[in-house]
């Protein structure tokens, strides 16, 4: 499988050079960056344009030197020191469409400065030749447009991601319906699905009773709620393989109760809207529908009083789902290009109504998205709706009601086909 995807993406790379008039690119795995005042490195996160050509997505100064028409040179560290341990790195398909010469200290790097027409493609700070372009706009442009067409490869890769998530998941339920912490339930997790912090692709969310009404929650307490006061629990959190991520969110009431109904509720919506997501659906229409079919089940909750149509207008039902229906999924949680309006890197911004969306662009065969819909019960913003002249549309009482629940995301990670989805999420 890889080896078509290196086809593919050996074809847009070329393409992306001559388009930028290049004759090549030097692609950067990229650094460390320490603390200040500190020897100690922040966790190192691998150049996406690196780890979409090749599989290894933990070892810095790392360096592909990709020339329009030729074998690719990989210029592999591999430190001769011990302090770190050596990757395991050069075995599998990839290894045989590049030349490997393995680098162990900068002296090792050939000198660059002499290349003509070639792009650096890194952060900012890893560029110390004038003569290299630092990551050239028509190029990345180009690129970023192309990247959201998934090979079979990568959907493999994002399949087995969320495969082993799931794992994750199940164990988290388990964990949370013994009664058992943030703390502990985000361990479980880590326990099932073997990652370490560094190889998760964001940092779990673990969120019991009203933390879940904390879009980015990373508290993760350490006490047990008492049975009787347990009510819920949102979990979003992925997995890495091979450098692509999954990325899930579910929620769970501990009784069958009011809040357990209204998940059942979210999720049939979003199943469905996650169905209309086919060639040539406009991300933009699927967030606006499901800001009016979320609605619906606020006001057949009795939380607000007014219809569909007029939640979405007036912006109440950004008070209740405040965030975007989701995102491109890949190399990147959040995959770049999503607001992109053609391969010249044209913006096409999101409405002025929702400009939290991440995914403006028309859906095409084999992107891979997330769907994401929720309600949430967000102090911040219930009192900005009342200072803002919409709280006679809120039953208050009803808001008193929800509000120890927290909130509700589910989300899905789905590939556009031409008349139907695949989602990889609900796999059996
Ligand atoms: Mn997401």
């Amino acid at each position: 499988m890889y080896n078509k995807h290196y086809k593919y993406v050996s074809k847009i790379i070329n393409k992306g050079l001559n388009k930028a008039k290049l004759d090549g690119v030097l692609i950067y795995s990229g650094h460390v960056h320490n603390y200040f005042l500190d020897d100690m490195p922040y966790a190192f996160a691998c150049n996406p344009h690196f780890k979409w050509l090749v599989p290894i997505t933990e070892t810095p100064h790392c360096i592909i030197h990709f020339k329009l028409d030729s074998k690719p040179v990989l210029y592999l560290y591999q430190p001769k020191d011990y302090w770190h341990s050596l990757p395991k790195t050069t075995e599998g398909d990839w290894a045989d469409h590049f030349e490997i010469i393995p680098i162990s200290c900068k002296e090792d790097v050939p000198d660059f400065s002499h290349l003509k027409n070639h792009g650096w493609i890194g952060q900012n700070d890893s560029h110390e030749y004038d003569n290299l372009q630092l990551n050239p706009q028509v190029y990345m442009d180009f690129i970023h447009w192309k990247r959201a067409n998934k090979t079979k490869y990568e959907i493999e890769n994002i399949k087995q991601a969320n495969q082993l998530a799931l794992k994750g998941h199940k164990a988290a339920e388990l964990s949370f319906r013994k009664g058992y912490s943030e703390f502990e339930t985000h361990m479980a997790y880590m326990l099932a699905t073997k990652h370490n912090e560094y190889q998760l692709p964001y940092g779990n969310i673990i969120a019991q009773n009203e933390n879940g009404a904390i879009l980015h929650y990373q508290h993760m307490q350490r006490l047990r709620h008492k049975p009787e006061n347990l009510k819920s629990f949102l979990i979003d959190a992925g997995c890495q393989v091979n450098g692509y991520a999954s990325d899930i969110t579910r929620t769970y009431s501990y009784n069958d109760d009011e809040f357990a109904q209204m998940i059942v509720a979210v999720e049939k919506m979003q199943i469905k809207i996650g169905n209309k997501a086919t060639v040539g659906a406009s991300y933009v229409d699927l967030h606006q529908q499901a800001h009016l079919k979320l609605a619906t089940i606020i006001k057949e909750f009795d939380i607000i009083n007014c219809d569909a149509q007029e939640a979405h207008d007036t912006g109440l039902s950004n008070v209740f789902f405040p965030h975007g229906l989701g995102h491109y999924l890949g190399l990147q949680v959040h995959d770049i290009g999503g607001h992109q309006k053609n391969k010249k890197g044209n913006i096409k911004p999101p409405p002025d109504l929702h400009p939290f969306l991440r995914l403006t662009r028309t859906l095409k065969k084999n992107n891979v998205i997330t769907i994401e819909p929720g309600i949430y019960f967000i102090d911040m913003l219930l009192e900005k709706a009342k200072a803002d002249g919409l709280g006679h549309y809120i039953n208050w009482s009803r808001i008193d009601d929800f509000k120890p629940y927290g909130g509700i995301r589910i989300e899905d990670n789905i590939v556009v086909k031409k008349k139907h989805v695949i989602n990889l999420t609900r796999m059996s």
